[in-house]
């Protein structure tokens, strides 16, 4: 199975607000202030997060959607939008990250990631791939 890591980077300002920790890091190690770097690998799925009807292309629809996050400076986890996310850097990000955000995975959506959409949507559709940079590869199968 194709895996890609993630790496979450943050502040603890109030620790009862942390809804999970990997198993070798305990809430009482944690001091307020402190930063930590946490590692989680999500798997490759079938079906990329830009594209919201699953056909295994990218509309321009869904490829606005994704040039929206990359104006606005980053995004967020949001249930019940057509996507799972809204743009905006504050907000929750404990979901599964989108897989346009890949290099680096951090929220927000780079010129690089924008770009690599950008190809999917000209070449017609993407598919699943391993050894690819995001783990999709342009044109449909
Ligand atoms: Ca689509
Ligand atoms: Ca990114």
């Amino acid at each position: 199975m194709l895996y890609h890591s993630l790496i979450i980077k943050y502040i603890v300002f109030d620790i009862p607000n942390i809804l999970w920790l990997p198993e070798n890091v305990h809430r009482g190690q944690l001091h307020k202030g402190m930063g930590v770097v946490i590692e989680v690998e999500w798997e490759i799925l079938p079906i990329h997060s830009a594209d919201q009807n699953g056909d295994g292309k990218i509309s321009l629809v869904e490829l606005l959607r994704v040039i929206q996050f990359f104006n606005s400076a980053g995004f967020h986890c949001a249930d019940g939008t057509e996507d799972g996310y809204n743009p905006g850097p504050n907000g929750e990000k404990t979901c599964r990250p989108h897989a346009s955000d890949y290099n680096p995975r951090n929220w927000e959506i780079g010129l690089t990631e924008l770009l690599r959409l950008i190809q999917f949507f000209n070449s017609g559709g993407y598919h699943k791939c391993e050894d690819s940079e995001d783990g999709y590869c342009p044109s449909l199968i």
